[in-house]
């Protein structure tokens, strides 16, 4: 069975057990997916953030790391909130995005989520590369459905433009 589908689309509409947050470390929300998932799913994300900053992470969530709420009014059971790099004054862009990915899995697992959908996370204004953010988002999920057979079973790699699912697929091409 393909584990990994290309699409195009709006991650805010997935029918999925999680959809990934390209947020930022404040976990207040912000634009781009942030801001959409936000709108999408109503009031009760941005709560749990809030409880989550005030327990766990009150200086805010470092970058490459996850954590996980419920998805409020989206279709997705749960939100699973990342930070990515932004890729131009990040010591190490790439292992941190890798990180992003790992730690998103990681999450998933524990929590027996078996379907979950990433944006390209830090491809937006945090300006990572596209092609090179797709190799590392791809080789990362590969290597963890390899090395955690049984656990998450299906992983949507979201594009948000044709363009952008071009990109993927060639990367993919190229594994
Ligand atoms: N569905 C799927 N992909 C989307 C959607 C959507 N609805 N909206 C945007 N994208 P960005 P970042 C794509 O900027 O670079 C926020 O303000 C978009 O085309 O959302 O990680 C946060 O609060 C791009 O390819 O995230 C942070 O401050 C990708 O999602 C900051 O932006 C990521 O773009 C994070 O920046």
């Amino acid at each position: 069975m393909e584990k990994v589908e290309i699409i195009v689309g709006d991650i805010t509409t997935l029918k999925v057990d999680a959809i990934i947050n390209a947020a930022n470390s404040s976990l207040m929300g912000g634009g781009g997916v942030d801001g959409a998932i936000h709108n999408r799913g109503g009031p009760a994300i941005l709560q749990a953030c809030k409880e989550i900053r005030k327990e766990s992470y009150p200086q805010g969530l470092p970058v490459g790391k996850a954590v996980i709420t419920q998805g409020g009014e989206l279709l997705a059971t749960y939100v699973i909130h990342t930070v990515g790099p932004i890729y131009s004054n990040d010591p190490k862009p790439e292992a941190h995005l890798k990180n992003c990915y790992e730690n998103c899995l990681e999450l998933a697992k524990k929590n027996k989520i078996t379907s979950i959908a990433f944006p390209g996370i830090s491809t937006g204004v945090y300006g990572f590369p596209k092609e090179s953010a797709a190799t590392i988002a791809l080789t990362t999920i590969n290597s963890f459905l390899k090395n955690s057979p049984g656990s998450v079973e299906k992983v949507v790699l979201c594009a948000f433009s044709k363009k952008d699912q071009e990109i993927l697929q060639r990367a993919q091409n190229k594994l």
